[in-house]
C-alpha cells in the first residue's frame, strides 16, 4: 500500500446545523426578488461562493466576526459557541444560514430563520427573520438578497404561513423589494430591554 495522504475532512467541524440538501431545492422563481442577474442558493454566481447552514468550522471562519457588525457579540469563547450550536440543533427550528467565500475561507454573509409553533391557524408554525447581516465589502453581488430570499423560501419550504421581521427604518425599502409589508394598523415592533451580557 502507498503512503499517499487523503484529505480527510474532519466530521466536527464541517458538522451542519440543518441538512444542507434543502438549500440546493428551493426554487428562485416563487420569490418576487429581482436578481440581475439570475442567481440562487444553488447557483449563486461565483465558484467561490456556498451558501449552507452553518458548520461547527464557521467559529474559525469570522461567523462571529461578520455577526458583531450587525449588534454586540461580546467575547464569545469556542466552547461557548460549540454548546449554543449543539442546543440549537437538538431543540430544532433554528435555520442558521451562511454564505462562504471559499477562496478565504471566511463567512460573508448570514441569516437567521427561527421557526415558532403555534396553536393558531390550525398549529401552524411561524418564521422569524434574524440576524441578517453581509460584509459590505462585497457590495453588488446581491448577497443580501441572496441570504434574505434563502432563508424567506426556506420557510415557506418548511411549512410557515408567515415570516415577520423587524428592522432598521433604512432598510424598510430593502425588505419591501423582497416581498415583505408593512401590513397597514399592524407594522409596529415594540421590545422591552432587560441587561444586556454582552
Ligand atoms: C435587527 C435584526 C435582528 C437582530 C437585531 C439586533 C434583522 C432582520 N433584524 O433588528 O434580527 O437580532 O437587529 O439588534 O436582521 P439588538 O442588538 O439591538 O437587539
Amino acid at each position: 500500500m502507498g503512503m499517499e495522504k487523503h484529505h480527510v475532512e474532519d466530521p466536527w467541524a464541517s458538522e451542519s446545523l440543518y441538512p444542507p440538501d434543502i438549500l440546493q431545492k428551493l426554487d428562485f422563481s416563487k420569490s418576487p426578488a429581482i436578481f440581475k442577474p439570475k442567481i440562487s442558493a444553488a447557483q449563486p454566481g461565483e465558484d467561490w461562493i456556498v451558501v449552507r447552514p452553518l458548520q461547527r468550522s464557521d467559529f474559525d471562519k469570522g461567523f462571529l466576526q461578520l455577526l458583531s457588525q450587525l449588534t454586540s457579540t461580546g467575547n464569545i469563547t469556542r466552547k461557548q459557541f460549540d454548546e449554543r450550536f449543539t442546543q440549537m440543533k437538538a431543540s430544532g427550528g433554528y435555520y442558521v444560514t451562511v454564505i462562504e467565500d471559499t477562496r478565504v475561507a471566511k463567512i460573508i454573509g448570514a441569516a437567521t430563520l427561527t421557526i415558532e409553533q403555534k396553536f393558531i391557524h390550525n398549529c401552524s408554525l411561524k418564521g422569524r427573520l434574524e440576524d441578517v447581516v453581509v460584509n459590505d465589502t462585497y457590495r453588488g453581488k446581491q448577497l443580501g438578497k441572496l441570504i434574505v430570499v434563502t432563508v424567506s423560501l426556506l420557510a415557506q419550504e418548511l411549512g410557515c404561513y408567515k415570516m415577520a421581521l423587524d428592522c432598521k427604518d433604512k432598510l424598510i425599502k430593502f425588505y419591501e423589494s423582497l416581498g415583505y409589508k408593512m401590513e397597514p394598523g399592524n407594522s409596529n415592533a415594540m421590545n422591552m430591554r432587560f441587561d444586556d451580557p454582552s
